[in-house]
């Protein structure tokens, strides 16, 4: 209810609307909507009422509640359940929770803050409060283990393109799971699943985005960047996480019909940093690689499996993600 007296109030944008016809389009009670809209004012939500005009929304919080990310989407699509934390260890790790206990595939887990929050191989994600996105999502993908990594490349491509709607910047992606502003990291992936040989459990992708930030720790400043940062603007974090379950829903249903990325090789080339570039290939992690596991090459583009192609020695060679790190040759892209 809360989340359809948002959308109604914002696409009412600075007029009124009547609690008449507020009572009349949701089919409930005057007393329902009064009491709905005092509980938003108590969340932060600036709704001025005025006898004999109506309600209407003057500011929104900057807090990533489920209601105001809800009035953003349509009711039919991909992300049908949403539970929102001001403080968890890892959205990642409660999602793979819910999925265990049968909740549906496109169920969006958000924290304003997380604890313990997860990168890859056992590192870390720094999560500060009330300027990041840190969220993740149930998936129940019908297609065999090899081909869950795929769902990294979707994520990145379908958080390029939110980025890009609701920011007015276009961002590039740093195969496999970074996607980047002005060569440094503003957005994270990380995708688990939960398997048999054959068959997948389920899957969770998770996705750590800088968005307000206004500066890092030592130890990531050198790579990290922030939506803010780069475009001088405050991120309304809450229509962000929307427009990406928008780009994600649509991305997904495509990668799960095709049983790969062939229908989205061009679009990822088109954004992928690397292309045409010089990259090193490491094999195992980069922290501790011996020259002998690094190999020099030039990334050409990704292939349906969403492999990166480099061409190393005159041939071209499909690396797998999971098993390489790329690097420029000068630093983290270039
Ligand atoms: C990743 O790992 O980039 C995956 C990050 C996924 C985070 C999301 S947040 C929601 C969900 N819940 C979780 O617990 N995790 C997911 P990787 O490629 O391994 O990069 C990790 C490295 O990035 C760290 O070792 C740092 O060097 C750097 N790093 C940490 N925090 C960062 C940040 N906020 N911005 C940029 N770089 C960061």
């Amino acid at each position: 209810m809360k989340a359809k007296i948002l959308k109604l109030l914002q696409e009412a944008s600075d007029r009124y609307i009547s609690g008449q016809s507020l009572c009349e389009t949701l089919g409930v009670t005057r007393q329902a909507v009064w009491k709905n809209i005092g509980q938003l004012k108590e969340m932060g939500y600036e709704i001025v009422s005025v006898s004999g005009k109506g309600y209407r929304l003057v500011s929104t919080p900057d807090r990533l509640y489920a209601p105001e990310i809800q009035s953003f989407l349509p009711e039919d699509g991909f992300c049908q359940k949403v539970e929102c934390h001001d403080e968890i260890d890892s959205t990642n790790l409660r999602a793979k929770q819910l999925a265990e206990l049968g909740e549906p595939e496109g169920m969006l887990v958000v924290a304003d803050k997380q604890t313990a929050g997860r990168g890859r191989r056992g590192r870390g994600w720094t999560s500060e409060a009330g300027v990041g996105i840190y969220m993740s999502y149930i998936l129940r993908p019908s297609l065999p283990p090899s081909k869950v990594s795929g769902v990294t490349l979707v994520t990145a491509l379908a958080m390029c393109q939110a980025i890009s709607q609701v920011c007015g910047v276009q961002p590039l992606i740093k195969w496999p799971n970074d996607v980047i502003l002005d060569g440094k990291k503003v957005c994270g992936i990380l995708t688990e699943m939960s398997s048999e040989i054959q068959y997948v459990h389920y899957a969770v992708t998770g996705i750590g985005v800088n968005a307000n930030q206004t500066e890092f720790a030592e130890d990531i400043r050198e790579h990290a960047t922030s939506i803010y940062l780069q475009t001088g603007k405050r991120v309304p974090r809450a229509e962000l996480t929307a427009a990406f379950a928008k780009s994600f829903g649509e991305y997904y249903a495509v990668f799960e019909r095709d049983g790969n990325l062939r229908s989205l090789v061009e679009e990822y080339d088109h954004i992928l940093a690397n292309r045409d570039k010089e990259v090193l290939v490491y094999h195992g992690m980069v922290e501790d690689a011996k020259p002998e596991d690094i190999a020099r090459g030039i990334a050409r583009g990704i292939n349906e499996d969403g492999s990166l192609l480099v061409e190393i020695d005159g041939t071209l060679q499909a690396v797998r993600s999971g098993e390489v790190s790329i690097r420029g040759v000068n630093g983290y892209v270039e």
